[in-house]
């Protein structure tokens, strides 16, 4: 019986292209769901678009001088194409800076507002003089009083995902002039969550909420238990919606109050577009609203945009929130700032037409109950040996043989035998074992049993050997052909929620779309005897070594440039005499012993012979270099620092080190004949001067 949904999938930030992780965690997973609920026969309403307010935008705007509206207009068209290659099937793609979503996010504030929902308060907040701007949100960073966490924002830890409000961080520190903060008064508005918390307890724990995922029930429990606080829904900025109520001048509201609403002026927009009413989708109790998030999203859409559509009280709630984990690359955390990513336009650059391998790589990987790691290995041998060697191997033999054979045309059967019949029931059988783990969010394992399907076709083929019976049983090879042919349509079918544009190749290649997703389960027969099929054309196609090996260049390329911008160039320091130079005694020494201090992790103890005498220097290069390592070394020597106790051991002098290109510490190499005490103009004890 055919229901209606609402599924809106994260408004992705605008301040730069999506990746890898953005599509493992959030889009394709809500795309699946989406795509097998239409085919399934629901009313569905598949609702995003870009998220463009924010301080991310401003503090990229201001890096690039230009205007918050120019990186907007910039990335929400490249993020709307990527949706668009990758067959992420949005009813409506909208943008927060619409002025539908402007006039609908400050209808909702209104009527909050005027039904006192609010609590107006004057209150201190984080203030850069400076700057002369109030710091929230990503404008300010600190350590996370919950976890520890140093790089915690204004308004969220992405580490522990708590939400936070600015003054609540430890040392915070200005992102926009690194000063430390002072405190100024302001007003703002605050939704008072903790008035919302027995709704929340009553509606999540004790409701119904059993059946969200561990991770997002965990999280969401854990943050009720710890007590709710108000939370600011308004800022001291100038990039957003503004405030629309007495005493807003120059504020705008928080992001993550005007996001959410995003999901309902985009289903607003859509909905005038296609003639529908948008109220059955927000406020219609029989409509099934589900967000598809990842997991540092989970407070915002388990706790306070549900708390806002109650305190508005005429929408529905959230049915489930089923919310991933996150995705890492090659061991290590996606990252857009250290462009450690995979880009979506240059994924389609380096495999053009290959948006299904990444869906499904993506998906059989996919980070659903913790985090996992997506590597160019495991990408490649899931294309070579799942798309390739069993879904396209099937398909490319059933293809082959009906031309070669039949001219394509779909040969009559005989009788079936008893293996037939067991494997048209067990084709029977996948619509719903696919369905029961689509419709828990289990898309992994929906994805593997999609496979087992082409197995099946596989084992059937590699069983029945038409290829041999062909010249001795006619009869019976037309039969086996018949039966792979039904395997062949089923897997068109049912593929097309996981592997959109193969299923779209492969209705093609048999010239038949006319089944539904239940016809697999109850039709006897998908694709009748006498139908022609097409020529057919491989569905994917190997990738080699060398692909992969481009793809790890590009990373280590990546690691590189990150750690050659991480060596920050400290400023030159106060300018000094060519006297203050000469009274350096710089030797070149040889270490002739060396030793690891216990219980430290830098230091080494090492004896020099400085060529005055054999002195003890604790130099800090243990994580660099092993005692073995540097014993024979010959070493410049800083020889009349004064000496000082370190760890009870004392060190007289100091051995001058410097870093490579790639940010190793190196000896400073004194790498010249000249005997040491030779003073001259230039020539500092044995060190050349220039
Ligand atoms: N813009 C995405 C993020 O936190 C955020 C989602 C909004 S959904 C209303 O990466
Ligand atoms: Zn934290």
């Amino acid at each position: 019986m055919s229901k209606r949904y609402t599924i809106t999938a994260a408004l992705p930030y605008t301040n730069g292209p999506i990746h890898i992780g953005h599509l493992a965690g959030v889009y394709v997973p809500a795309d699946i769901y989406s795509r097998y609920l239409r085919l399934t026969g629901n009313d569905v309403a598949f609702i995003c678009g870009s998220d463009e307010h924010g301080v991310p935008i401003t503090i990229k705007a201001k890096k690039e001088g230009v205007t918050p509206q120019d990186i907007v207009n910039k990335y929400h068209a490249i993020i709307k194409q990527s949706f668009i290659d990758f067959g992420i099937t949005f009813d409506n793609y909208s943008r927060t800076t619409a002025q539908i979503h402007h006039d609908t996010a400050q209808e909702f504030f209104k009527t909050l507002y005027d039904k006192n929902e609010f609590v107006e308060e004057v209150t201190e907040q984080l203030y850069d003089a400076e700057a002369n701007q109030f710091l929230a949100d990503r404008f300010v960073t600190g350590t996370c009083p919950k976890c520890g966490n140093e790089e915690a924002y204004g308004d969220q830890c992405e580490s522990c995902g708590s939400s936070l409000n600015a003054t609540d961080l430890i040392n915070p520190k200005s992102a926009i002039t690194g000063n430390v903060p002072s405190l100024k008064e302001t007003k703002h508005w605050f939704l008072p969550l903790n008035k919302h918390e027995d709704f929340l307890r009553e509606w999540i724990l004790k409701g119904h909420k059993k059946d969200w995922k561990p991770n997002v029930y965990g999280q969401v429990k854990s943050w009720i238990d710890d007590g709710l606080r108000p939370r600011a829904v308004t800022r001291d900025l100038d990039w957003g919606i503004p405030v629309p109520v007495e005493g807003g001048e120059g504020k705008v509201l928080y992001v993550w109050f005007d996001a959410p609403i995003g999901y309902i002026s985009a289903t607003k927009e859509w909905a005038a577009r296609e003639g529908k009413n948008w109220e059955d989708y927000w406020k219609d109790e029989d409509t099934k609203l589900v967000h598809f998030i990842g997991k540092d999203n989970i407070v915002f859409h388990c706790i306070i945009f549900p708390a806002m559509l109650k305190a508005e009280g005429s929408y529905i709630l959230p049915d489930n929130v089923p919310a991933n984990e996150f995705l890492n690359l090659e061991g290590q955390k996606l990252s857009t700032s250290k462009n450690w990513a995979v880009w979506l336009p240059d994924y389609l650059i380096d495999f053009p037409n290959q948006q299904d391998v990444l869906r499904y790589a993506l998906t059989a990987n996919a980070p659903e109950s913790k985090d996992n790691d997506f590597t160019w290995k495991d990408f490649q041998a899931r294309n070579n040996n799942e798309l390739v060697a069993i879904f396209g191997n099937f398909i490319n033999r059933v293809v082959v043989l009906t031309n070669k054979y039949y001219d394509g045309i779909i040969p009559a059967p005989s009788d079936y035998s008893t293996i037939d019949e067991e494997t048209l029931a067990a084709v029977k059988a996948y619509p719903a074992v696919i369905s029961s783990s689509i419709e828990r969010y289990r898309f992994r394992e929906a994805s593997q049993e999609l496979m087992n399907l082409a197995r099946l076709g596989n084992k059937y083929l590699a069983d029945e050997e038409p290829w041999k019976t062909f010249k001795t049983d006619e009869a019976r090879t037309k039969t086996v052909m018949f039966v792979a042919l039904q395997i062949a349509s089923a897997l068109a079918v049912l593929s097309e929620p996981f592997l959109p544009f193969t299923s779209t190749k492969l209705k093609g290649i048999l010239n038949s779309n006319d089944n539904g997703w239940e016809d697999v389960s109850t039709k006897d027969i998908l694709i009748p005897a006498s139908h022609q099929i097409g020529k057919g054309e491989l569905l994917f196609s190997k990738i080699e070594d060398s692909e992969i090996q481009i793809q790890l260049d590009k990373l280590e390329a990546s690691k590189k440039a990150n750690e050659a911008e991480k060596k920050v160039t400290e400023p030159q320091k106060d300018e000094i005499t060519f006297d203050d130079f000469t009274k350096l005694d710089l030797r070149v020494g040889t270490i002739i012993e060396a030793e690891k201090m216990p219980k430290t992790k830098k230091l080494l103890v090492l004896k020099v012979d400085t060529g005055i005498d054999t002195r003890t220097i604790v130099s800090g290069i243990a994580e660099s270099f092993s005692p073995e390592d540097v014993i024979g070394k010959r070493v410049t020597v800083l020889v009349n620092l004064a000496p000082r106790a370190l760890r009870g051991v004392e060190s007289q002098g100091m051995i001058l080190m410097t870093e490579d290109e790639t940010g190793k510490l190196v000896f400073v190499n004194p790498d010249t004949s000249t005997t040491p005490n030779a003073e001259s103009d230039g020539v500092n004890n044995g060190l050349q001067i220039s």
